[in-house]
Order: C-alpha cells, then structure tokens, then sequence
C-alpha cells in the first residue's frame, strides 16, 4: 500500500462490504446482488458494494417524502448553516477523500484535490445563498394592489451522476437542492460507487448532528435501472443527469413523459481556436491540460484544435514535443501526468476510435496504443493520441471519453468559428488569441453556440461560481454558479389586493 489508500479508506469509514442505500445515518439491507468497485489505477478491488433492490428503492423514496415535509420549514439560513458544516468537513477530509476519487476514477491525485475543492467551493457558494434566493417584486396595474413572486423548494431531487466527477457534480446539485429546501436521491456512477459511499458516511452524520430527519440526503446503487426508476417516478419532480447524450435522451423522455423536470449535463466535443496572434505558449499549455487532464474523460475535455494555418505546424511540433514529456502511470503518483481510462470498454472505446481515424483518412501525428507492462497490469493505460483530421469525419463528431485530440486548420475566423460550432454537442469552448477583436467575435451572437466560451483560457477546468452547462446535444442544463438554483425551485407569483375593490386586470368589466 505504497500510497497509503487503505489508511484513507479506513479513515473514511469504508469497509470491504458496503450497504449501497441509505437515507442519511441509517443503512439499508436490499438483500440484493453485491457488485464490485476497482480501481484503474492498479486494477485491485477497492470494496464491494449492495444493490438497491425495487423494495428498498421505495422505502427510501418514503423516506426522503416525509424528510422534505420537515426539511421545507427550516429556514434557508439555518439549512446553510447545515451546508456550512458539510464543506468544514470536507476540508478535512479532502486527502483522503481526493486520494480515494483518484484510485477509484484513475484522475491524478491533484485532480482528486481539485475536485475535493470545487464540493468545498459550492457549499460555500450555498452558504451564501441560503440568504439570498431572491424573488422580484413587480408593479401592478391595478390599484391597492401589489405583486411579487417568491421560490419555494420542489420537493425529491433526483441525482446520476457520472464515474469522472464521481463526487463534484453531486456536490453543485446536493448543495443547492439542500439550501432550496429540497432533498436529495443519489445514484453515484456505478464505477465509481465507493467515492459515493464516502461522502454520504461525512453528510449523514451532520444532518444527524442537527437533529434532523433521516432521507434529506439518499443514497442508492446500481446501474440504469436505478436511473429508470428516478427517471419514471412522479414522487421526484427534477431529475438532474450527468452522463452520455444517450443517457441523456432516456432519461430526458422519461421525465418529459411525465412532465418532470430534468436539468441534463451531457456530451461536449470542445474546441480550441488558436489565432495566429495567440500567445502560443499559453494556447499549449491550455491545449495540453485541456487533451490528457483527466485522460481526456471530462466532458470539457479539448477534442479539438482549429488552428491558424499560418501557426499550424509549428503547433503541431510543439504539441509533439509536449506530448513526448508526457509520464503515464499510476495516478496516485504525483510524478505522472496522466492516469488510466475508467475501465476495459473505455479502452475499447479509445481503441476503436483510432480506427475509425484511420479509416476515415486521419493522419497520426503521435501515435496512441495501450500500455502493458509493470505498472500497467490493469490494462487501463492508455497513451495520449494526436490526429489530423477533418470537423466532418464521423467519429470526430462523436464525444470519444479518452485523450484523443483532433487537429484541423483554419483560414479565416468566420470559418473557424463554423468548424467549432460544426458538430452535434454545444458544452465548452475558447479561443486563444491576443487580438480583441477576435476574442470579442468569439463571444458575440454569431460566435461560439456552447454554453462555455473562454478566451485564453482551455474548456475545461470552469470554475463553480459560474453556470455549468451546454447547449445542443449537451442537454441544456445549467448547474453550479450564478442563477442555476432557480432549477431547484418552483416559483409562484402572488398577486395581493389590500384595497377594498376587485378591479379586473386589463381593464374588464363584468358586473351584475
Ligand atoms: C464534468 O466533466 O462532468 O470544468 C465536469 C471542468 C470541471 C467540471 C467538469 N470543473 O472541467
């Protein structure tokens, strides 16, 4: 245990056999199947873990029904207070908790920190929030009359989120849903169940601590049958997923079907445009983290570079380089760069979109191959790969979670803007240049169509203060920062007559 994982796992409570659901302290047996979390990384089991059963499914969503009866009359400040405490407790948690994320998911150890921090980030932005949560007041038309709207919480929040934010993005939805008022059903990824595990064992305790009701926070396990269970129930008004597009789709017309509300995280296929007047220093740097962070899995991974042709080889040679400095190997080892893919169909994945480079007619510019070896015996290393290629090429508008990197040349802004904006996924974006003028028409109307655009700045890496989210295939939803706990909410515009009339609105008579 050369990293010191099993002392974390134990400080985190965690033992080889976990009940997988849980509506806060309590654990329930589901009597059900067990299946297995390992890690990429060395290929060794992490924990076991139960499935949620039909049976425990609904006693857990009782549960949560009766919490949310309580939890709606704590006043928002005091459910902040609550939130505060969480974030406090994953300050000191967050070695353990990042060196976990990072052997279960395969991230580097300080992208395991970094995410540790954006949960410690949102709660904060929650805090904060808890005393705002603003309405608007309106004039009315009518005199002796007054209008104003106020936000109420929903009630069940339900929460599937993915295996390469394991814990982050249950963060900005948990910790929003908690200062509206709502409660929260979890369904971690099921490859990266034991990080779930982790965080409820911290939350449940807190909520206990203050005397509050089992099921504001919920956990469950499985795999899409779980996910179509959350997706289906009326009890759940919002539905907030994380995942592929085509996840996305099932669980969008599921929702839809019953006129739900979901709040969709899906696919990016994110491009950097560089200028020939960018500092290309900061444009490889950006493209380089933005390629192989994550070994590509992010879903604001850079897929794509549209280059200058004027700068286009001289790219090309300097991301050669950068990428031959690259160190592959376990992820809990700070000296690497780059960790391994989630898991086998992962690999497989990578695999099969090279091929379809290929045979499309892309030219390799660094070659990519599985690992194998010492250190490598979880056949989950894969190396960073580079393609010239062309925006229309099949695969290349395709989200491949792996760090394949696509490179194609531009002429004019206007073209690479076209190029950018040319595929199916709408998530993240940036442009490098020192030219305002560009910058500013990457970001105007007819720029960028994703719901991130940046200027010298890679896709990904945004910060939670922000609203997270895409357009297109991405699915629309907007979580984290800035106004996105408006999803959490229901509005209601009240209208009140203190005069001692009932004029109509818009001038009506109707009298008797
Ligand atoms: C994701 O990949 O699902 O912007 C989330 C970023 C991170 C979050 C990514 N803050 O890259």
């Amino acid at each position: 245990d050369t990293f010191g994982i099993r002392e974390s796992l134990s400080r985190l409570g965690i033992q080889s056999q976990n009940l997988g659901s849980s509506t806060g302290l309590n654990w329930l047996d589901s009597g059900e199947s067990f299946f297995s979390s390992s890690s990429p990384a060395d290929g060794s089991l992490i924990a076991r873990v139960q499935m949620t059963s039909p049976d425990t499914y609904e006693s857990v969503i009782a549960t949560a029904q009766l919490a949310f009866e309580k939890w709606r009359l704590v006043p928002a400040p005091q459910r902040g207070e609550i939130v505060r405490e969480i974030g406090n407790a994953l300050r000191e948690v967050k070695p353990d908790l990042g060196k976990l994320v990072s052997y279960e998911m395969g991230k580097s150890y300080q992208e395991g920190l970094g995410e540790v921090q954006e949960m410690i980030d949102i709660c904060d932005f929650a805090v904060g929030l808890s005393r705002q949560l603003y309405g608007l007041t309106m004039h009315s038309e009518r005199p002796g009359h007054r209008m104003y709207e106020q936000w109420h919480p929903l009630g069940l929040v339900g929460i599937i989120s993915a295996f390469n934010f394991p814990v982050a993005v249950w963060s900005w939805n948990a910790a929003l849903a908690w200062v509206c008022g709502d409660v929260c059903i979890w369904k971690p990824s099921e490859k990266a169940p034991i990080s779930g595990i982790a965080c409820q064992l911290i939350v449940g305790k807190i909520f206990a601590k203050h005397g509050m009701p089992e099921g504001i926070s919920c956990l469950l396990m499985g795999d899409y049958r779980i996910g179509e269970l959350i997706s289906q129930d009326s009890r759940v008004p919002l539905v907030s997923a994380t995942g592929s597009t085509r996840m996305g789709k099932l669980v969008g017309q599921a929702v839809g079907a019953r006129l739900g509300r979901s709040l969709l995280e899906l696919g990016g296929n994110n491009a950097i445009i560089i200028s020939e007047q960018a500092d290309l220093d900061m444009a490889i740097r950006g493209a380089l983290f933005g390629a192989v962070g994550t070994a590509g899995q992010r879903c604001t991974s850079t897929r794509r570079l549209i280059i200058h042709q004027n700068v286009y080889e001289e790219v090309k040679s300097r991301l050669k380089s950068a990428y031959s400095k690259l160190v592959i190997g376990n992820p809990l080892d700070e000296k690497n760069h780059v960790g391994p893919l989630i898991d086998q169909d992962a690999v497989n994945g990578y695999l099969a979109a090279i091929e379809k480079v290929k045979a499309a007619g892309g030219k390799a510019v660094v070659e990519g191959g599985v690992l194998e070896g010492a250190g490598f015996e979880s056949g989950c290393y894969v190396k960073p790969t580079i393609y010239e290629a062309e925006n229309h090429f099949d695969i290349v508008q395709h989200e491949t979670f792996a760090p394949i990197l696509y490179l194609m040349q531009y002429e004019t802004l206007v073209e690479a803007i076209a190029l950018q904006n040319g595929v199916p996924q709408g998530l993240s974006s940036a442009i490098m240049t020192t030219n305002m003028r560009e910058a500013e028409a990457f970001l105007a109307v007819s720029g960028s169509d994703c719901g991130i655009a940046n200027v010298n700045i890679g896709t990904s890496g945004a910060e939670i203060g922000g609203a997270f989210g895409g357009e297109k295939e991405t699915g629309g939803g907007r979580e984290s920062g800035s106004d996105a706990w408006k999803a959490y909410m229901r509005r209601q515009t009240n209208t009140i007559n203190y005069s001692s009339t009932l004029p109509l609105a818009q001038g009506i008579k109707f009298d008797i």
